[in-house]
């Protein structure tokens, strides 16, 4: 037997209405933006929203989960090697061992779990939104710019439609191959940006990991974004460096930001494609 209703359409529509901006509003000023919602960022954003951080996440596609829903060539299952196994240990991702310290997992299962445990920790989500460009005030990033991805995708003179901004007190460029928050300061020549390097499993797996860093004041790079930047060895479908990469860019700014103290412009540790 159905209940009656006591509601209408325009209740729904009002429910979805204020919870949205009730939220978007939360999402104006953060601790961290994390720009892209792949295995790298959503680590990333996990960490930092288990630590009490408050945590926002621009996704340009509806879904979350970027090239974590499938292996190579479109085979739904994940590789990683170790010590990455102990991150799905955390995350309570059944895999096998497929060889000694290669791991496998089932694409689907490992991606939703990262994307629901993401959520679960309090990380905030706007999805169909595009990065567009960063806020640099001071020779320090300090935060995005935003538009619906749909605008993005019509033509000028259907949608000359301005973007807005968000503030925060530290970004992360979890892009992928296109590294876009990097490609901005790149063409603007305030870094160097020299492309993805060739595959090296091996040698990609450690690099990318080593290089995950704070590469311009106000913002880190992790997971494939790092590989462009630095012109570092692609490792192909195997996700361990991702994981670790994004676990890496969190501890860096647990520090930073627990601390509140973000670096200035003329400190030399900051590794550097810094023109
Ligand atoms: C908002 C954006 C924008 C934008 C992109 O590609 P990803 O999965 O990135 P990583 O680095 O976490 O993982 C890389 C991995 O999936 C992979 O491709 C590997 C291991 N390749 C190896 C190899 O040899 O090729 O996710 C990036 C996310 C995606 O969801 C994009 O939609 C999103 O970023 N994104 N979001 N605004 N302008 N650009």
């Amino acid at each position: 037997m159905n209940t009656p209703c006591n509601f209408t359409e325009k209740d729904i529509t009002r429910a979805i209405a204020e919870s949205f901006f009730k939220s978007f509003n939360d999402c104006i000023e953060s601790d961290c933006i994390i720009v892209g919602g792949g295995p790298s960022g959503l680590i990333a954003a996990r960490d930092l929203a288990l630590a009490g951080k408050k945590i926002v996440i621009i996704e340009r596609n509806n879904y979350l989960g970027g090239g974590f829903w499938s292996g190579g060539y479109l085979m739904n299952k994940i590789t990683i090697k170790e010590p990455a196994q102990e991150i799905f240990e955390e995350l309570k991702i059944p895999f096998t061992e497929y060889k000694q310290g290669l791991y496998v997992a089932d694409a689907p299962l490992a991606c939703s779990t990262l994307i629901s445990e993401t959520a679960k920790a309090g990380a905030k989500i706007l999805n169909m939104t595009s990065f567009d460009d960063v806020v640099l005030r001071d020779k320090k990033i300090s935060g995005v710019v935003i538009n619906w991805t749909a605008i993005s995708h019509l033509p000028r003179s259907i949608a000359a439609l301005d973007p807005i901004a968000l503030e925060s007190k530290i970004i992360i460029d979890a892009t992928g191959h296109d590294a876009k928050v990097c490609g901005r300061l790149a063409e603007q020549g305030i870094i160097k940006m020299k492309g993805m390097g060739t595959m090296w499993v091996e040698e990609s797996e450690k690099v990318i990991v080593e290089y995950t860093d704070e590469i311009y004041p106000g913002l880190v790079i992790c997971g494939m974004a790092v590989s462009t930047v630095f012109g570092l060895p692609r490792m192909g479908p195997i996700f361990s460096s991702m994981l670790l990469s994004g676990k890496k860019a969190a501890g860096i700014i647990l520090d930073k930001v627990t601390k509140d103290e973000i670096r200035d412009t003329k400190d030399e540790n900051i590794k550097s494609s810094i023109v």
